[in-house]
């Protein structure tokens, strides 16, 4: 288990849902560390680890890496942070992420921050996003599609029924969804 005591919230949506944008926004608000695990397998892609080439393929199929993978990161990340709260954006991504982080951590999620979006909507921003990435190409993004559909919903599922999840329409301007984002965190006062 992670030496730590530590606050985590999950931040989960779709491809292009706008995980990234308002992990950077809550950063600046409310002093958390942001995880995202994709950054964080593009990094060891690019640092020439031993796994690099394995991942590269599997990002560019829309595919989940294995779990010993990313949770290896994602620990380290934590453990070498001075920080005691994060936010890990894009993942768990499946059932076995999940039990499998929950097991080897000890750490469950405060909460889940769920960004629904339209597919229509989530391919359009990712079309257009152009930062250079592998798998921001139509087919790529049709795998990512599918893959979240099958795997990554059944995990906000689990959490629904555990009344973990707080969803936020996604769709609408970046600022529109930050003032909904700001409600789940900031306390109401009295
Ligand atoms: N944008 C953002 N919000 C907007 C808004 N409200 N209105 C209009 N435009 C908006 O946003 C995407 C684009 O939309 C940007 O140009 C932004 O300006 C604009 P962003 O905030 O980047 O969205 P995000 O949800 O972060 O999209 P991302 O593409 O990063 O999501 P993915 O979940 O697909 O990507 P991730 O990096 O998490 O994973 C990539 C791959 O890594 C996976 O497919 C998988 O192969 C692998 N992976 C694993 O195997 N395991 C993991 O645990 C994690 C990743
Ligand atoms: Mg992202």
């Amino acid at each position: 288990h992670t030496n730590k005591k530590v606050t985590v919230v999950f931040v989960l949506g779709g491809p292009g849902s706008g995980k990234g944008t308002q992990c950077a926004n809550i950063v600046e608000h409310y002093g958390y560390t942001h995880l995202s695990a994709g950054d964080l397998l593009r990094a060891e892609i690019k640092s020439g680890s031993e796994n690099g080439t394995m991942i590269q393929n599997m990002i560019k199929e829309g595919k989940i890496v294995p779990s010993e993978v990313t949770i290896k990161l994602l620990q380290r990340a934590i453990e070498e942070n001075g920080n005691d709260k994060f936010l890990i954006d894009g993942f768990p991504r499946n059932e076995e992420n999940r039990a499998a982080f929950e097991s080897v951590t000890g750490i469950e999620p405060e909460f889940v921050l769920f960004f629904d979006c339209s597919e229509e909507e989530m391919e359009r921003r990712l079309l257009s996003r152009n930062q250079g990435r592998e798998d921001d190409n139509i087919e790529t993004i049709r795998k990512r599609f599918k893959v979240y559909m099958e795997s990554s919903l059944p995990v906000i599922e689990y959490y629904n029924a555990k009344g973990k999840v707080r969803k936020m329409d996604a769709a609408r301007p970046i600022e529109e969804v930050f003032e909904a984002v700001k409600s789940v965190f900031t306390p109401p006062c009295d």
